[in-house]
This record gives C-alpha cells, structure tokens and sequence, in this order.
C-alpha cells in the first residue's frame, strides 16, 4: 500500500510522483502517522515522500507554505493539517466508514476529537520541559487531558472508539498513545502511573496493538525517542539509519 522515498533534505530533488496520492510525511512524526492510519485503513495506495525536518529540501516550501507535515497532494490540490486531510479521505474514501453513521454518534465524536489537543499539547510540552514539573505533577495533568477518553470509551462499552474496529477517534488519538513511553525515556524514570488510574485506556492500547492497520505503521517508542534525540541533538541527522 505504501512506498516511501528516504528522508529528501537539502539539495534532494523533488522526486517524481508514482501514485495519485503523494503523502509528504516524516516517518517518525505523529500527525503523518494519523493520515498513514487513515490511508492504511482505507486501503489505498499512495507514495510517502520523507522529509528531513532538520534540512528540508528547497522545494518543500512551495508544496506546504508552513513547511510542515503532513501534506497530501491529490493531484489537483496540496490539503494540509493531519485531520483536515484524514476527513478529507474518509469523505472521499466511505469504506470503512471512519465515523458512526448516526449523526449526534458522530457530532460526539467529532467533539472528542478536538479535545485530542489538549493530549498533543501536553506531550509536547511535557517532552521540551520535562523538569518544569515533577513526574507526579505530569501524571496529574496527563489523567486530567485523559480523563474524557477513558469515561466515553467505559460508556461505550466497545474495544474501540469506533466500536468492534477503530474508527476516526482511535487513528487521531493512536499516534500519542504509540509514543507514550518516549516520555519515561526524556525524563529519565517511569512516570508514575498507577496500575488502575485509566484501566479502559490500558485495554484499548492492547487493543489497537493488536489491529494490523496499527500494525503497517508502527514504529515504537524507541526508534520514535531516538528521532527525537537525533533532531534536536544532532546537526545533520539520519533518519533513514533508525
Ligand atoms: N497541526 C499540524 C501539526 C503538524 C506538525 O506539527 N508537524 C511537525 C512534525 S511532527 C512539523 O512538520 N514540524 C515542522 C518542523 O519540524 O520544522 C497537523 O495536524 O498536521
């Protein structure tokens, strides 16, 4: 389904298009990763075209103004923003319907998928200032960004957002889940969650580790922490040797 260039940097020409779907990513950056959930999902072919986030290509510019991935050209158009594009393919694409067919289902989806923001926020956050706080206080705040996914999903009763299979919720929200103990390694120490505190998010994790969608773009933790350290600790980084 997916055929990916190395990561193009300075001075890489713009490689030819292969598929109709050409999807400008990095393979280790979470927001690509929900498109490449989406792509996989729906089972469509397209071509990854890695960028070097430390030394993007010249060109990179002119496909997305704010240099950043992803961008998915569909040919006669560039859409940018990871959720714009991935309801984009799920409007484009029907099947597997990404969102429950019944209208308020999805409305309250779509609600959980804004409040996604405040997870991403404090992962970024918690990953360049990891001192500012203590390991019990990033707890705190973690369970509280958590804490409307583990009361929908107990509600629901289902394996997965979406029900018997993941749905929209699940791939926007995989990315940070997949990335999780990236935290424990910045910080040093295993961030005191208890064993019980978001039990229904526990499930789920073992759950959608056992989707085969989750399965085509999984990276892990650890190759995910050593892109981290490679970008910001490194002055012209390979990605491709992860
Ligand atoms: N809101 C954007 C966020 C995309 C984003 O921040 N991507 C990062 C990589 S994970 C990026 O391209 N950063 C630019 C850079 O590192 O120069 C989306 O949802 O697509």
């Amino acid at each position: 389904m997916e055929t990916k260039t190395k990561h193009l940097t300075l001075g890489s020409p713009i490689p030819p298009k292969t598929e109709p779907l050409t999807l400008y990513s990095f393979e280790y950056c979470p927001f690509a990763q929900r498109v490449r959930l989406v792509l996989h999902a729906k089972g469509l072919k397209y071509q990854a075209v890695n960028i070097n986030l430390k030394k993007k290509p010249e060109w990179y510019s002119s496909i997305n103004t704010s240099e950043k991935v992803p961008a998915l050209d569909i040919g006669d158009k560039i859409i940018t923003e990871s959720l714009d594009i991935c309801n984009y393919l799920d409007k484009t694409y029907p099947t597997p319907a990404l969102y429950s067919a019944e209208p308020e289902a999805a409305e309250k989806e779509k609600e959980l998928i804004d409040k996604i923001g405040s997870v991403t926020s404090l992962f970024a956050k918690c990953m360049m200032n990891a001192k500012d706080k203590t390991p019990e206080e990033w707890v705190k705040d973690f369970l509280t960004t958590m804490e409307p996914f583990e009361t929908e999903l107990k509600l629901k009763g289902t394996k997965f957002f979406g029900g018997d299979n993941p749905g929209m919720v699940d791939y926007m929200l995989w990315p940070w889940a997949e990335r999780a103990k990236v935290l424990d390694m910045l910080i040093g120490e295993k961030l005191p969650f208890s064993e019980d505190c978001i039990p229904t998010l526990h499930e789920w994790k073992k759950n959608m580790l056992m989707n085969t969608v989750v399965q085509a773009v999984y990276n892990g933790p650890e190759k995910c922490f050593k892109a981290i350290q490679l970008k910001y600790n490194t002055e012209d980084p390979d990605f491709d040797s992860i």
